[in-house]
């Protein structure tokens, strides 16, 4: 016999009655909240802000997005934060459907320039803010500038020449010269020039995915490294690396990473030879300083932290720097860091440690100095996290949805070249028609060096193999000293190359 379906016992009807207490219990509310306005208050605002939208509009640090979102997740808060979560996981759908749907990649907007200080979490080490304008009659004081005419020359001409070559890499990509991913630069220029221009030739550079911009720095010509991009055999790596793996061992370029962390070790190990040479085998000169450049994301991975670890116990000369655009394709470093300040890091370890301003090339270079010289003295490591921001979508495939449109603002009226261009105009260290000269002898390197990549050949079918196995002559070259791809029957089947 079949048994009738269960039915639920009716609710006590003294649940469906107002409560007597409710009143009572608002008032309490409210009078909690009234006598704790701004933390209770940032808490629960936060709260809903941060982790639904990640960015909110309206806060003027992200540390400070940060310190509220601690506080709101070690509060009693839980129930917006909760809510909101839901709310943040349903746009995400939205969005990331959208991607799916491969809306038509937005290709970033140039930033609407306009200097300004900003608002900049403290330095560590010490440096001045040099965006602001000077004082009434210090424009000819020229003992308290940061840098020289040749200096600043130098600088302003690396970072326009970083923007140009990146804006120009868009194109090619949107115009199909360019294979795969291809993650550009734009915003984070200040870092690179801050710390690359006071290494010497001899020194050493591991970058990630992101690398056309440190390339460029250290001195690869940009004809080489377009061409790279372009897959050619006159590339840095002669067409084998392309976007991600730039290389050249004549620079001290010791590559790209496309697996975030991996130049970390390499870095250190340059930096270990450089000690041994000198301590052991006596070498005489300079000690060759090694730098690695990753970002915030990569900041967690584990390798980061053995290799600080190592690099202080040895007192390697290399500096980590992180360059913390806040994100990590679309993950935000608030939402996936424990302590946000990864500059804390070091001195769990016992290194030298600062935090800078990444939008501001002279303060990045005054704490450059410092670490460059520490380095080169055999006083160990220093970790450096610059404060930046990328003005483009984490890839060029990337239609950059999820960052809110304010943040993407508040760091475009920062743009570190308009800033440097500012200060070089206020004291006077150089005039308009030299900065615009400077643009225009760039737009020609930018356009020479497309050109050249251009009408270069692709890599030969003997080049297959090359580079794929530590010892070729096992594998790839033949009894006849010949590569075996030369073989036309080689790769039937496999490859069209
Ligand atoms: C070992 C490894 N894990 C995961 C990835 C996938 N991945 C590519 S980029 C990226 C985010 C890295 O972010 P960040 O270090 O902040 O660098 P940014 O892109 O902001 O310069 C991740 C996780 C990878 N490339 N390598
Ligand atoms: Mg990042």
């Amino acid at each position: 016999m079949q048994k009738p379906p269960p039915t639920h016992p009716p609710l006590p009807s003294r649940l469906l009655r107002p409560l007597p207490f409710l009143p009572f219990l608002l008032l309490r509310l409210g009078r909690l909240i009234l006598a704790r306005p701004p933390p209770v208050l940032l808490n629960v605002v936060s709260s809903c802000c941060c982790v639904a939208c990640s960015s909110p509009p309206w806060l003027p640090s992200p540390l400070f997005v940060s310190r509220c979102r601690s506080l709101t997740l070690d509060g009693p808060f839980l129930a917006p934060t909760l809510v909101a979560r839901v709310v943040r996981k349903l746009s995400f759908r939205c969005q990331s459907s959208k991607l799916l749907l491969g809306a038509g990649c937005v290709a970033g907007k140039k930033a609407p320039l306009s200097s300004g200080g900003g608002n900049v979490r403290g330095a560590v080490s010490a440096s001045k803010a040099v965006t602001e304008k000077p004082n009434s009659g210090s424009k000819s004081d020229k003992a308290d500038l940061l840098v020289t005419k040749d200096e600043g020359l130098e600088l302003y001409e690396d970072m326009v020449l970083g923007r140009s070559f990146e804006d120009m890499c868009a194109q090619m990509y949107y115009r199909g010269k360019m294979f795969g991913f291809v993650h550009l630069y734009n915003g984070q220029e200040a870092v690179s020039t801050g710390f690359i221009k006071l290494l010497k030739q001899t020194d050493f550079v591991t970058s990630t995915y992101r690398d056309h911009v440190h390339a460029l720095s250290k001195g690869v010509p940009a004809r080489q490294v377009m061409a790279e991009l372009f897959g050619k055999s006159t590339g840095c790596c002669r067409g084998q690396g392309g976007s991600m793996h730039m290389f050249s061992a004549e620079h001290g370029l010791l590559g790209g990473f496309a697996f975030i962390g991996e130049g970390i070790p390499v870095a250190v190990g340059a930096a270990f030879t450089s000690k041994y040479k000198r301590e052991v085998l006596k070498e005489e000169g300079d000690m060759p300083v090694s730098i690695a450049f990753f970002g915030d994301g990569t900041a967690n991975n584990g390798q980061f932290f053995e290799c600080l670890n190592m690099a202080q116990l040895w007192k390697l000369p290399v500096i980590f720097v992180v360059e913390n655009n806040l994100w990590a394709i679309g993950m935000s470093h608030y939402r996936s860091t424990s302590d946000p300040e990864i500059w804390k890091k070091g001195p769990a370890f016992g290194m030298a440690s600062a935090h800078v301003d990444g939008m501001d090339v002279l303060k990045v270079r005054e704490v450059a100095k410092e670490a460059v010289e520490r380095a080169r003295r055999g006083d160990g490591p220093t970790l450096i996290e610059c404060e930046t921001y990328r003005f483009r979508g984490h890839s060029l495939a990337d239609p950059d949805e999820l960052r809110a449109p304010a943040e993407k603002a508040h760091y475009a009226a920062r743009d570190p070249i308009v800033a440097l261009k500012k200060y070089l105009l206020d004291n006077e260290i150089a005039t308009e028609a030299e900065l615009k000269s400077i643009e225009k002898k760039i737009d020609e390197v930018v356009e020479d060096a497309v050109e050249f990549a251009d009408a270069s050949p692709l890599p030969g079918r003997s080049q297959l193999l090359e580079n794929v196995f530590a010892d070729p002559k096992g594998f790839g070259i033949g009894p006849d000293g010949r590569y075996r791809c030369e073989d036309p029957g080689f790769t039937a089947g496999t490859a069209q190359v």
